[in-house]
C-alpha cells in the first residue's frame, strides 16, 4: 500500500526501516529534524551504546531547545565562536565523546578533531568496555583514528564515577577539553584540574554550563557545525581569535539566554 504522499520507491525504504524497528518520518512534519535525532538515539540504544539514561537527558534537553524555539541564538552563536577560538589557542584540546554524541552528530565531531587538531576521547558514565569498542568503531566509521579512551591509564582527581577513568595522552594532559551533554561533576573537577572547558548543554542553569570556561546552550547537532566553521574562519587570524575570546561573557551569556528561554515561556503561556 503506498500512503497519501508516498512516491513507490519508498516503499522498500518504508520496509526496511519497519525490519530495523526505525520509524519513517515524513520530510513534512514540522518537528522533522527533532524526530530524527530521536531516532538516532533509539537505533544507539538498540545497538547498546546509548544508554536508557541517555534517552531521558535527551528528553530533557528537548524541553530545554523548546524554550529557546529549537534554533540557534546570537548568544549560542558568540559562545561558539570563542569555543572556536579557545580549541585554536589550544596546545593540546581534546574532544570528550559519550554514548549520546556518537549516535548523534559522529561525523561532525571527527571533522571538528580533524579542524581544531584536537584528540578524540570516549569519557563515558556509564562505563562498559563493550559501549566503548562500539563508540569506537562509530567514530572510525566517521573517518577517526586514534580514537583514546579504550585503555585508561589516569584518573580525574576528585572524581568516584567511571567518568573519573581517562588517558594520560588525552584529557589528563589536555589543556582545553570539549565536554558535549555532561553531568556537572566531572565539569567542575576538570576545572579544578585547571582545564578550560567547552560545555555544549541546553540547559544555562547546569554545573556544567556554570563551570565550563565556554558554555554553549544549544543543541549539540547545531553546535558542532557551528563550531567547525568559526575554526576554518579564525584558524592563522590571532586578531580575530583575541577578538572573538574577548567580545563573550559567559555570565553575561547565560543571563541573556535564560531571559531569553523565560520570555518564550510567558509568550507561550499567553497563547
Ligand atoms: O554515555 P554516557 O554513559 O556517558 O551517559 C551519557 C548521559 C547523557 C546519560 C550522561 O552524560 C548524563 O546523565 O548526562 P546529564 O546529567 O543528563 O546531562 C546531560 C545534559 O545535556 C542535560 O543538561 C541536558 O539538558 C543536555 N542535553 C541533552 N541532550 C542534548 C543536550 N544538550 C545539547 N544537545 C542535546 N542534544
Amino acid at each position: 500500500m503506498t500512503l497519501p504522499g508516498e512516491a513507490k520507491g519508498s516503499i522498500r525504504l518504508r520496509t526496511t526501516l519497519l525490519e530495523n524497528n526505525m520509524t519513517e518520518i515524513p520530510r513534512s512534519h514540522p518537528r522533522y529534524e527533532s524526530l530524527v535525532l530521536r531516532e538516532k538515539l533509539v537505533e544507539g540504544f538498540r545497538a547498546g551504546y546509548v544508554v536508557p539514561q541517555g534517552l531521558i537527558a535527551h528528553g530533557r534537553g528537548e524541553m530545554f531547545d523548546y524554550l529557546l524555539g529549537e534554533k540557534t541564538t546570537k548568544e549560542a552563536r558568540i559562545a561558539s565562536r570563542a569555543a572556536a577560538a579557545l580549541l585554536l589557542k589550544a596546545k593540546r584540546p581534546v574532544i570528550s565523546v559519550n554514548g549520546n554524541v556518537a549516535a548523534l552528530c559522529p561525523k561532525e565531531i571527527v571533522r571538528l578533531s580533524e579542524v581544531a587538531k584536537a584528540r578524540i576521547e570516549i569519557g563515558l558514565f556509564h562505563r562498559t568496555d563493550k559501549r566503548i569498542s562500539a563508540i569506537q568503531k562509530i567514530l572510525e566509521d566517521n573517518g577517526a583514528s586514534d580514537v583514546l579512551g579504550f585503555l585508561p591509564d589516569a584518573s580525574i582527581p576528585g572524581l568516584d564515577s567511571m567518568r573519573g577513568l581517562c588517558t594520560r595522552e588525552g584529557i589528563f594532559s589536555a589543556d582545553v577539553v570539549l565536554i558535549p551533554l555532561e553531568d556537572g561533576d566531572r565539569a567542575e573537577a576538570l576545572a579544578k584540574m585547571k582545564k578550560k572547558t567547552i560545555a555544549v548543554d541546553l540547559n544555562p542553569m547546569s554545573r556544567t554550563s556554570r563551570n565550563a570556561e565556554v558554555a554553549i546552550v544549544d543543541e549539540v547537532t547545531r553546535t558542532i557545525p557551528e563550531i567547525i566553521r568559526n575554526v576554518e574562519d579564525l584558524e592563522g587570524d590571532s586578531g580575530s581569535v583575541k577578538q572573538a575570546l574577548s567580545k563573550y561573557d559567559r555570565d553575561e551569556n547565560l543571563t541573556a539566554i535564560r531571559t531569553k528561554m523565560a520570555a518564550n515561556l510567558s509568550r507561550f503561556l499567553e497563547r
